[in-house]
């Protein structure tokens, strides 16, 4: 006798055939976390450093404790985020407006990204560019580094310039209507981008690929480092907006509320589109050549970013409260219960946006002329960008995959439990890991040091031991969330497909502000003149070209003498191997 089973496994190319845009972000999120695999894979070696453990001498893969820094960096904080947000910024605005991406462009950009990836892991792998993430002349890689590096962002560019062309093509077709909310905030983070992403292209482009190739004889280390940070304040946002994105837009649905509202959404990124360039000098507080008053002003505007900052808080927290008050929670903390606690998606999130509170607040130290100088180059730096990149933005990205996974290949997530312990030991790890490297900070002790063989250290190894042993022993807690965290993902990209009808799926929220429209009597004419004034507010909002603009100007000002500075008085020098 002979039974038909329900099929185990539905040909790939069904479930891509009607939205063969869901294999190319497929490809980009899964290529990202293979890198993050690898990058993240080095991080417990280096804990361990922190605790005073040697294990390098017994690695044959790795020249040096700075090779494997550079890796480290490189991989987890420029290519993992770098292809995550392309994939995700792709994605949901094209879902969203309902529209096909061009896919030879995505794929284009899928490629030219790649090729650049394995240009600078050749370097790396090699030994011949031990630069750290940075790449500081005149330390001096070689030339595949550079031009990896370039086509990187270049292909980040491409898909941009995709979803801020389609989003400008559904605007000429709906310019009475607001653009809806996931797609505003993923066109103004691409906006962002656009204009952050300028400083490392001309750094890479004119001064660091010609100088590496032997073209020209010197680089000047200072203009190249003000390039570099003009992007490396700003990318930071290139890797926190998406997950606020998610936040603001997708995250109330997984917490069964609605976002409190999109017009303070909207609101806070049109802010981060403004404030988030024309600040870089404050990673430069310690570099000579730079006015004093150029890096007072560019603080204070630095500081203006708690504006949005404190905005997304209050309003996502508000989110999440009317969705757990909908659930039955009462109290004025009681509701908190009631949030979804057995779902990873939740958790996850919810995690990143707790230890996201301690980063903010640190990097507001960070960012003062005065407080900067007792933690700069220290285990606090570290310390600090772990629970904000490394946590607010990666356990956020976790969170992401265990819906967008299923939603993408129709498999169901391999184990929810795994899920969930994955992110609650990310979250404790990334926490011991914070006390630690910032205590470790506030004693001295420096970072990108092979600690366990420095000497001339003085008494402050002594005075480090509890903090030492923190960060070793959250070096340990994070091997296990990561190992945990990348078998259930592995599991259920690899596992059967078994769920052929059933889509899971894009978690889009409604809004309160929905909720008003959606209650007027249905064929009413008029809108209450509140929605009127709400739906005005938010077209002027929607004019992200204007503000694309006024970004532009507030760069030049707050740059261009001091730039113009630098390139009347050149201080090149020769490239220096190090390693
Ligand atoms: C298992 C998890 C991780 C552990 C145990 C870990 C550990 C560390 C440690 C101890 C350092 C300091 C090394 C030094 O200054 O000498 C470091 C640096 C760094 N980590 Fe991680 N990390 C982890 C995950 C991540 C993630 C997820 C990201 C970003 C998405 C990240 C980005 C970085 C960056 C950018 C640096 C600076 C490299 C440099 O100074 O050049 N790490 N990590
Ligand atoms: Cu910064």
């Amino acid at each position: 006798m002979t039974t038909t089973l329900p099929p185990r496994s539905v040909p790939d190319e069904r479930v891509y055939a009607l939205n063969p845009e869901k294999k190319v972000t497929l490809y980009f999120l899964v290529t990202g976390l293979v890198f993050l695999m690898v990058g993240v894979a080095i991080g417990p070696l280096q804990a361990l450093n922190y605790a005073g453990i040697d294990v390098y001498r017994s690695l044959p893969f790795l020249k040096s404790y700075y090779q494997g820094l550079s890796l480290h960096g490189v991989l987890n904080a420029l290519v993992f985020t770098t292809y995550f947000i392309s994939g995700l910024l792709l994605y949901l605005p094209c879902r969203e407006l309902g529209v096909r991406p061009n896919l030879k462009m995505s794929w284009a950009g899928y490629w030219i990204m790649t090729v650049g990836v394995l240009m600078a892991a050749v370097a790396v792998l090699g030994n011949n560019a031990t630069l750290l993430y940075t790449f500081y002349p005149p330390l001096q890689g070689s030339p595949l580094f550079y031009i990896g590096a370039a086509l990187l962002v270049v292909g980040s560019l491409v898909i941009g310039a995709q979803v801020v062309t389609i989003w400008t093509v559904w605007k000429r077709r709906h310019p009475r209507e607001v653009t809806p909310l996931v797609t505003f905030m993923s066109v103004a983070t691409w906006l962002m981008w656009f204009v952050a992403s300028l400083g490392l292209v001309v750094e890479v482009v004119f001064l660091l690929i010609p100088w590496s190739l032997g073209l020209t004889r010197g680089v000047d280390p200072l203009l190249a480092r003000t390039l570099f940070w003009y992007t490396g304040h700003p990318i930071v946002y290139f890797w926190l907006l998406p997950a606020y994105v998610s936040w603001y837009g997708l995250l109330p649905r997984s917490a069964g509320g609605v976002i409190a509202s999109q017009t303070m959404a909207r609101l806070a990124f049109v802010l981060f589109l403004l404030l988030s360039t024309p600040v870089g000098l404050h990673h430069q507080f310690a570099d000579p050549g730079i006015g004093m008053g150029w890096k007072v002003l560019q603080m204070l505007l630095t500081f203006l970013v708690v504006i949005p900052s404190l905005l997304t808080a209050f309003s996502v927290g508000a989110s999440l409260e009317l969705g757990a008050r909908a659930r039955g929670g009462g109290g004025w903390s009681g509701w908190i219960r009631h949030l979804p606690w057995r779902d990873p998606v939740f958790v996850a999130q919810a995690l990143a946006m707790i230890t996201f509170i301690p980063g903010g607040a640190g990097g507001i130290v960070n960012a003062s002329v005065a407080l900067d100088a007792a933690v700069h180059n220290t285990a606090w730096i570290p310390g600090h960008f772990h629970i904000t990149v490394g946590t607010a933005t990666t356990l956020t990205f976790f969170g992401v995959t265990f819906w967008l996974l299923p939603h993408l290949t129709r498999k169901p997530l391999a184990s929810r439990r795994m899920a969930l312990w994955a992110s609650w030991l990310w979250f404790w790890g990334m926490a011991l890991f914070a006390v630690g490297m910032h205590w470790e900070g506030l004693i001295g002790i420096p970072r990108r040091t092979y600690l366990a063989t420095a000497t001339g250290l003085g008494d402050m190894l002594a005075r480090a031991h509890i903090p030492m042993a923190l960060t070793g022993i959250s070096g340990l807690v994070l091997t296990v969330a990561a190992v945990l965290y990348f078998t259930v993902t592995f599991r259920t990209l690899f596992g059967p497909r078994v769920t052929a009808a059933q889509e899971t799926p894009i978690p889009f929220s409604d809004s309160l502000e929905d909720a008003e429209h959606r209650a007027l009597p249905a064929g009413a004419a008029t809108v209450s003149p509140a929605g009127a004034r709400i739906h005005g507010a938010q077209l002027v909002l929607d004019r992200l070209w204007v503000f694309t603009a006024l970004a532009l100007l507030l760069v030049v000002i707050m740059y261009g003498p001091t730039l113009i500075g630098m390139l009347l008085n050149p201080h090149p020098v020769p490239g220096l191997r190090l390693w």
